[in-house]
């Protein structure tokens, strides 16, 4: 049945006879997207310049075309402007690239104001360079996808494309300022971090939601999440931040990994970082979602120490010993199985990570009735635990937290009169008064 959506679409991929196929993959983002997939067509065999595929191919699906009735035709490969019009005019229907497939579903589900602006920026970016030859190619004719523009107004049309670039470039930079102030903040207040990280449909979510007793979105298509949530959540009773992050893709066109660059940091700012990975997959798509993991991690500057790689939904593995295999190798560590649907392994998963928390001393700050601790509340909120708050006879704000933020603390209690930090279980256990 056609997707009331979008419509139907017919999928094609170029490639060459040692790489593996697209298409599956091809399918799963038209899907997102909201196409309903008609039909799926590859040839195995160098690009033509003309077409993309071989020209009497190209001429054969044209032909079948009168009966299958597409809406679209989308194709695996970059299309050049000069391919797109020349299979627009043969097939009499739009054609886009996985690129602007991609762009489709990031547009379609882009939530908050930093993803919309940097889908923009992608798309203009793309549309720029394409621009006078786009132009060129409209005024043979009129064809789906191609806007019929003169010169003057491909050059004013080229001129507002660069502004809004530079306009977008710009409040981009401001939102990541302010993103990274916060996030500097948080860091030198250094609640322990944890990223989860991995392919675009792996299950982050699912496990996020679980980790975090959340109600995120979970996907039915690829790139459900296109933005950074994070909660606090406990592990082996300590407070700890998880943070749930936008899917990899292989061959994410490279306008779209710098738009979602900034997103990646705050993977790169974290102590953990979880590689979840679907175990359900079959050897080699798990071992091509892997690598591309893996690599778009090493590029954004994460070291393999911090990666604790995760086998989620194992409860539907079929080729579980050689996937487990594969992440060793990889990895260097075994991965920890998991079932975030189901809820297996969480609890391993929880100890695992607890293992890695530092040690965290418990302390209370005392302070005489008449003070006013709400800058110690609000700076406690974030970067440590508050295990209770009594206000008679005096206040005292009991809190778990790192040892290393004591001097933060200090500073944050200076010049409040008879104000007292006690370490009550940790290394050192001592008592200050302040003056
Ligand atoms: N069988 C099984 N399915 C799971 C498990 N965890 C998640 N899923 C399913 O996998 C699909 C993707 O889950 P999400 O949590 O949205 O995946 P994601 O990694 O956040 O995806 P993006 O946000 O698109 O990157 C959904 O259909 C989930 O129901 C699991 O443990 N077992
Ligand atoms: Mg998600």
């Amino acid at each position: 049945m056609i997707n009331p959506e979008k419509g139907g679409a017919i999928l094609i991929e170029v490639r060459r006879n040692i790489d593996p196929s697209g298409l599956g993959e091809l399918r799963l983002l038209a899907e997102a997207a909201g196409y309903s997939v008609i039909k799926t067509y590859e040839q195995t065999r160098f690009v033509d310049s003309a077409y993309c595929l071989g020209r009497g191919r190209a001429e054969s699906i044209a032909e079948e075309m009168a009966e299958l009735r597409p809406d679209k035709v989308i194709f695996n490969n970059a299309l050049k402007p000069s391919q797109k019009y020349n299979l627009t005019r043969l097939f009499k229907i739009e054609v886009i690239d996985r690129f602007q497939l991609i762009l489709e579903i990031f547009t379609k589900r882009a939530g908050t104001i930093e993803a919309k602006y940097q889908i923009e920026l992608a798309s203009l970016q793309y549309a720029l360079p394409n621009a006078k030859e786009n132009v060129h190619l409209s005024r043979l004719g009129e064809l789906p996808g191609f806007h019929g523009l003169g010169k003057y107004q491909a050059d004013v049309y080229t001129t507002m494309i660069k502004r809004r670039i530079s306009y977008l470039k710009k409040r981009l930079r401001e939102i990541s300022t302010q993103k990274s102030i916060h996030r500097k903040g948080r860091r030198k207040d250094s609640l322990f971090t944890i990223a989860l990280t991995g392919y675009t449909f792996a299950g982050k979510t699912t496990l996020f939601n679980r980790l975090a007793s959340e109600s995120l979105p979970i996907g039915s298509g690829l790139f459900t999440t296109l933005s950074t949530t994070t909660r606090a959540i406990h592990v082996r009773n300590r407070k700890v931040l998880v943070s749930d992050t936008v899917g990899f893709i292989d061959n994410l066109p490279h306008l779209l990994v710098d738009a979602f660059y900034s997103t990646l940091e705050e993977i790169t700012v974290a102590d953990v970082v979880l590689l979840v990975m679907d175990a359900s997959d079959s050897l080699p798509e798990f071992t091509r979602k892997a690598d591309t993991c893996l690599s778009t991690l090493t590029s954004i500057g994460v070291f393999k120490k911090a990666i604790v790689p995760v086998l989620n939904k194992i409860d539907a593995a079929t080729e579980l010993d050689p996937i487990r295999q594969t992440v060793k190798e990889r990895v260097g560590t075994t991965a920890i199985e998991i079932s975030a649907q189901n809820g297996t392994g969480i609890s391993s998963l929880a100890s695992h990570i607890g293992g890695l928390l530092p040690e965290y001393g418990r302390y209370v700050v005392r302070m005489p009735a008449t003070s006013n601790p709400q800058s110690i509340l609000s700076w406690a909120k974030d970067a440590a635990d508050i295990i209770a708050l009594r206000k008679s006879p005096q206040i005292e704000i009991e809190l778990e937290m790192m040892p290393s933020l004591l001097h933060r603390l200090r500073q944050l209690t200076y010049g409040i009169d008879g104000i007292e930090i006690i370490c009550i279980e940790g290394a050192n256990i001592r008592s200050e008064l302040k003056s």
